[in-house]
């Protein structure tokens, strides 16, 4: 009985150590902190390396790959052997073994279509009849491969290129001098896109004061390159392109919050908040109070059909259309009393 299971433990020891990794033995992508690169195709304008570590002399490696988009969409596409016209590159690979290991090296892209995720492989094994064409064993990293790119593109965060299965069987493996696939420990890596949101350079730090009925204009400006302009919030509008935001006062000693977003071409947005206030209703001399002059004012207006010197239209303060009696009761009452006007 203690000799079955001394058996058992025996095998099922010999099972696991013959599935996990030797620690020696890796394969390890590099993690690298990029901006966007928009290249041609087959440009291959962005690299990222890829390092082994091995307990034994190779005579094969086989690298499966995929990569993923990035949780704010951003892709790497690689610099493959596609049709780039007079820019096609040979390969998205550049070997970097000393001259004569590992010889024959192949890519393949069967599967790839510069559409997140995709699979590609690496694959690169020795000449048999060259001893010196094994790959010699590493116990410090040594670089392997550089995977070309043509474009780092889309929103911030990072894109994991991962090992995985490429059909109908490959996986991530060495091929020992021996003739044996073994294992590898893999360390997934990632390119981590750094965004560009576009820099509002003149966001508003104060309150803008605008006395009623007057017209703001402000021009916002990023740095960054273009961007599209968009009121995300708030009253008043603003020009696409040129970033140019009105607004005419009319809330009765109000402070408005307003919301304004520059958003690049990329995507990437920025927004700035600001507020405004505005000065009373029935301010028709525009000294930012309600006062005897502007009785005056609105009595000349109402009765005599003279105009305040800012504009006619804000004689009118039940927003009726029409300036009467009515509008000068509702001012007697707001300068005098303290009502609010109703509208
Ligand atoms: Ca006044
Ligand atoms: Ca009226």
């Amino acid at each position: 009985m203690k000799t079955l299971l001394a058996a058992l433990i025996l095998s099922g020891a010999t099972v696991t150590f013959s599935q996990t990794p030797d620690p020696r033995d890796s394969i390890i992508i590099e993690n690298r902190l990029t901006t966007r690169y928009y290249g041609m195709c087959g440009s291959a304008i962005w690299r990222i390396r890829v390092w082994i570590t091995n307990k034994d002399s190779l005579e094969n490696i086989t690298l499966p790959l995929e990569i993923r988009a990035s949780y704010q969409a951003g892709y790497a596409t690689l610099s493959r052997p596609a049709d780039c016209g007079p820019y096609t590159t040979a390969s998205a690979f550049s070997v970097l073994l000393p001259a004569g290991q590992l010889p024959f090296q192949d890519g393949r892209f069967e599967l790839y279509d510069g559409s997140p995720p995709d699979t590609f492989m690496f694959e690169a094994s020795s000449d048999p009849t060259q001893e010196a064409s094994k790959v010699p064993p590493n116990s410090t990293r040594r670089a392997l491969i550089d995977i070309k790119f043509d474009t780092i593109k889309g929103g911030g965060g990072p894109c994991p290129i991962d090992s995985t299965l490429f059909p109908p069987s490959s996986t991530i493996s060495f091929t020992n001098a021996a003739g044996y696939k073994v294992p590898v420990n893999f360390v997934e890596g990632y390119i981590s896109i750094i965004a560009h949101p576009p820099f509002i350079s003149n966001c508003p730090s104060n309150p803008f004061e605008l006395l009623y009925g007057q017209t703001l204009s402000y021009q916002f400006t990023s740095f960054e390159g273009p961007a599209t302009w968009s009121i995300f919030s708030g009253p008043g509008s603003i020009d696409p392109n040129s970033g140019v935001y009105t607004y005419t006062g009319q809330c009765h000693l109000c402070t408005l919050p307003v919301q304004i977003r520059a958003t690049n071409q990329f995507g990437d947005i920025q927004d700035c908040l600001f507020l405004i206030a505005v000065g009373p209703k029935g301010d028709l001399n525009w000294d930012g109070i309600l006062s005897s002059a502007d009785v005056v004012l609105m009595l000349n207006c109402a009765l005599l059909g003279i105009p305040p010197p800012v504009d006619a239209g804000l004689c009118d303060l039940n927003c009726d259309g029409v300036t009467t009696a009515a509008d000068v009761v509702l001012h007697l009452n707001a300068t005098y009393l303290g009502f609010p006007f109703p509208c």
